[in-house]
Protein backbone atom coordinates (compact mmCIF):
# COMPACT_ATOMS: atom_id res chain seq x y z
CA UNK A 1 0.00 0.00 0.00
CA UNK A 2 2.53 2.31 -0.86
CA UNK A 3 2.09 2.77 -4.87
CA UNK A 4 0.06 5.94 -4.26
CA UNK A 5 -3.30 4.60 -5.65
CA UNK A 6 -6.18 6.41 -4.16
CA UNK A 7 -8.04 3.28 -4.32
CA UNK A 8 -5.68 1.51 -2.06
CA UNK A 9 -5.34 4.35 0.89
CA UNK A 10 -6.19 2.73 4.41
CA UNK A 11 -7.86 4.74 6.33
CA UNK A 12 -8.94 4.78 10.25
CA UNK A 13 -10.08 1.54 11.21
CA UNK A 14 -13.69 1.18 13.53
CA UNK A 15 -13.48 5.15 13.07
CA UNK A 16 -15.85 6.48 16.27
CA UNK A 17 -17.50 9.75 14.54
CA UNK A 18 -18.70 10.34 18.64
CA UNK A 19 -15.12 10.65 19.86
CA UNK A 20 -14.07 13.47 16.63
CA UNK A 21 -16.22 15.64 17.41
CA UNK A 22 -15.31 18.76 19.05
CA UNK A 23 -12.40 21.46 18.30
CA UNK A 24 -9.88 20.34 16.35
CA UNK A 25 -7.25 23.04 15.03
CA UNK A 26 -5.34 22.44 11.60
CA UNK A 27 -0.96 22.70 12.36
CA UNK A 28 -0.69 21.46 8.11
CA UNK A 29 -2.84 21.54 5.23
CA UNK A 30 -1.85 20.55 1.48
CA UNK A 31 -4.02 22.73 -0.50
CA UNK A 32 -5.61 21.34 -3.77
CA UNK A 33 -6.00 23.85 -7.07
CA UNK A 34 -7.99 26.98 -6.76
CA UNK A 35 -9.72 28.45 -4.20
CA UNK A 36 -9.36 27.62 -0.34
CA UNK A 37 -8.36 28.42 3.64
CA UNK A 38 -5.02 30.43 3.80
CA UNK A 39 -4.57 29.91 7.44
CA UNK A 40 -6.10 29.93 10.97
CA UNK A 41 -8.11 27.04 9.81
CA UNK A 42 -10.11 25.46 13.10
CA UNK A 43 -12.95 22.63 12.48
CA UNK A 44 -15.63 21.74 14.57
CA UNK A 45 -17.40 19.11 14.24
CA UNK A 46 -20.54 17.73 15.77
CA UNK A 47 -22.88 14.65 15.55
CA UNK A 48 -26.75 15.56 15.76
CA UNK A 49 -29.47 13.47 17.67
CA UNK A 50 -29.83 11.24 14.10
CA UNK A 51 -26.03 10.14 14.53
CA UNK A 52 -25.23 12.56 11.53
CA UNK A 53 -22.23 14.05 11.03
CA UNK A 54 -22.00 17.93 10.86
CA UNK A 55 -18.88 20.46 11.09
CA UNK A 56 -17.98 24.29 10.80
CA UNK A 57 -14.84 25.36 10.18
CA UNK A 58 -13.19 29.15 9.83
CA UNK A 59 -10.48 30.05 7.91
CA UNK A 60 -8.70 33.45 6.72
CA UNK A 61 -8.95 33.87 2.84
CA UNK A 62 -7.85 36.92 1.05
CA UNK A 63 -10.72 37.77 -1.22
CA UNK A 64 -10.54 40.92 -4.74
CA UNK A 65 -8.38 43.99 -4.00
CA UNK A 66 -6.61 42.07 -0.90
CA UNK A 67 -9.47 42.20 1.16
CA UNK A 68 -9.06 39.90 4.54
CA UNK A 69 -11.28 37.92 5.68
CA UNK A 70 -12.44 35.45 8.09
CA UNK A 71 -14.57 32.57 6.06
CA UNK A 72 -17.33 30.77 7.85
CA UNK A 73 -17.75 27.21 6.08
CA UNK A 74 -20.42 24.40 6.93
CA UNK A 75 -20.06 20.71 5.83
CA UNK A 76 -23.05 18.09 6.01
CA UNK A 77 -21.42 14.32 5.87
CA UNK A 78 -23.07 11.95 3.98
CA UNK A 79 -22.22 8.19 5.03
CA UNK A 80 -20.78 5.39 2.97
CA UNK A 81 -20.09 1.88 3.62
CA UNK A 82 -16.74 2.53 4.90
CA UNK A 83 -17.31 4.09 8.43
CA UNK A 84 -14.06 6.57 7.98
CA UNK A 85 -15.25 7.76 4.27
CA UNK A 86 -17.77 10.24 4.15
CA UNK A 87 -18.79 12.69 1.04
CA UNK A 88 -19.00 15.99 2.16
CA UNK A 89 -20.86 18.71 0.45
CA UNK A 90 -19.79 22.30 2.03
CA UNK A 91 -20.83 25.91 1.62
CA UNK A 92 -19.53 29.08 3.06
CA UNK A 93 -21.36 31.75 5.08
CA UNK A 94 -20.71 34.31 2.35
CA UNK A 95 -22.12 34.41 -0.94
CA UNK A 96 -18.62 35.03 -2.47
CA UNK A 97 -17.07 31.33 -1.23
CA UNK A 98 -17.19 28.34 -3.67
CA UNK A 99 -19.28 25.41 -2.46
CA UNK A 100 -18.38 22.24 -3.38
CA UNK A 101 -18.99 18.03 -3.00
CA UNK A 102 -15.55 15.92 -1.97
CA UNK A 103 -14.27 13.31 -0.62
CA UNK A 104 -13.56 13.32 3.31
CA UNK A 105 -11.80 10.61 4.77
CA UNK A 106 -10.05 10.21 8.03
CA UNK A 107 -6.91 8.85 7.38
CA UNK A 108 -5.86 8.32 11.28
CA UNK A 109 -6.53 9.33 14.95
CA UNK A 110 -6.20 9.06 18.34
CA UNK A 111 -9.08 11.53 19.00
CA UNK A 112 -7.35 12.94 21.51
CA UNK A 113 -4.03 14.81 20.44
CA UNK A 114 -4.04 14.28 16.17
CA UNK A 115 -6.27 13.43 13.10
CA UNK A 116 -4.95 12.78 9.73
CA UNK A 117 -7.33 14.13 6.85
CA UNK A 118 -7.87 13.07 3.38
CA UNK A 119 -9.57 14.12 -0.23
CA UNK A 120 -9.15 13.57 -3.85
CA UNK A 121 -10.91 15.41 -5.93
CA UNK A 122 -9.76 14.24 -9.49
CA UNK A 123 -8.16 10.67 -9.80
CA UNK A 124 -5.67 10.70 -12.76
CA UNK A 125 -5.67 8.01 -15.34
CA UNK A 126 -3.22 5.65 -13.53
CA UNK A 127 -5.06 5.53 -10.13
CA UNK A 128 -2.84 8.25 -8.23
CA UNK A 129 -4.48 11.16 -7.16
CA UNK A 130 -4.41 14.71 -9.40
CA UNK A 131 -6.02 17.58 -7.17
CA UNK A 132 -6.63 16.86 -3.78
CA UNK A 133 -6.26 18.30 0.11
CA UNK A 134 -5.53 17.05 3.21
CA UNK A 135 -5.54 18.28 6.79
CA UNK A 136 -3.63 17.82 10.09
CA UNK A 137 -5.52 18.38 12.76
CA UNK A 138 -4.61 18.53 16.43
CA UNK A 139 -6.59 19.09 19.66
CA UNK A 140 -4.09 21.64 21.23
CA UNK A 141 -3.69 24.88 19.47
CA UNK A 142 0.31 24.84 20.27
CA UNK A 143 0.90 21.78 17.48
CA UNK A 144 1.18 18.13 17.83
CA UNK A 145 3.35 16.73 20.51
CA UNK A 146 6.33 15.39 19.52
CA UNK A 147 5.16 11.59 20.22
CA UNK A 148 2.35 12.09 17.17
CA UNK A 149 4.93 13.64 14.49
CA UNK A 150 6.38 10.45 13.86
CA UNK A 151 2.96 8.86 13.40
CA UNK A 152 1.58 12.01 10.95
CA UNK A 153 5.09 11.86 8.94
CA UNK A 154 4.64 8.37 8.44
CA UNK A 155 0.73 8.84 7.25
CA UNK A 156 2.07 11.65 4.98
CA UNK A 157 3.70 9.06 3.31
CA UNK A 158 1.33 6.62 2.69
CA UNK A 159 -1.54 8.92 0.94
CA UNK A 160 1.65 10.30 -1.03
CA UNK A 161 1.50 13.61 -0.13
CA UNK A 162 4.69 13.87 2.06
CA UNK A 163 6.69 17.14 1.21
CA UNK A 164 3.44 18.72 0.14
CA UNK A 165 2.10 20.33 3.39
CA UNK A 166 2.53 24.16 4.63
CA UNK A 167 2.39 24.94 8.10
CA UNK A 168 -0.95 26.66 9.18
CA UNK A 169 -0.45 29.44 11.50
CA UNK A 170 -2.75 30.53 14.34
CA UNK A 171 -2.51 34.79 14.78
CA UNK A 172 -5.89 34.88 16.29
CA UNK A 173 -7.20 36.43 13.20
CA UNK A 174 -10.47 34.24 13.45
CA UNK A 175 -10.94 34.43 16.66
CA UNK A 176 -14.51 34.91 18.01
CA UNK A 177 -16.35 34.13 14.49
C1 LIG B 1 -12.97 20.85 6.54
C2 LIG B 1 -13.59 20.08 7.69
C3 LIG B 1 -14.60 20.83 8.46
C4 LIG B 1 -15.71 21.33 7.59
C5 LIG B 1 -15.26 21.85 6.27
C6 LIG B 1 -14.00 21.64 5.75
C7 LIG B 1 -13.61 22.12 4.42
C8 LIG B 1 -13.54 23.40 4.05
C9 LIG B 1 -13.29 23.84 2.70
C10 LIG B 1 -13.15 25.17 2.49
C11 LIG B 1 -13.04 25.83 1.23
C12 LIG B 1 -12.90 27.15 1.14
C13 LIG B 1 -12.99 27.97 -0.06
C14 LIG B 1 -12.79 29.29 0.06
C15 LIG B 1 -13.04 30.33 -0.95
C16 LIG B 1 -12.28 19.83 5.64
C17 LIG B 1 -11.92 21.83 7.10
C18 LIG B 1 -16.31 22.60 5.53
C19 LIG B 1 -13.21 22.86 1.60
C20 LIG B 1 -13.31 27.29 -1.34
C21 LIG B 1 -12.19 32.52 -1.72
C22 LIG B 1 -11.04 33.25 -1.85
C23 LIG B 1 -11.00 34.40 -2.61
C24 LIG B 1 -12.13 34.84 -3.25
C25 LIG B 1 -13.30 34.10 -3.14
C26 LIG B 1 -13.33 32.94 -2.37
O1 LIG B 1 -13.98 30.26 -1.68
N1 LIG B 1 -12.16 31.39 -0.96
O2 LIG B 1 -12.09 36.01 -4.00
Amino acid sequence: QHDCQVSNIQVMQNFDRSRYTGRWYAVAKKDPVGLFLLDNVVAQFSVDESGKMTATAHGRVIILNNWEMCANMFGTFEDTPDPAKFKMRYWGAASYLQTGNDDHWVIDTDYDNYAIHYSCREVDLDGTCLDGYSFIFSRHPTGLRPEDQKIVTNKKKEICFLGKYRRVGHTGFCEGS
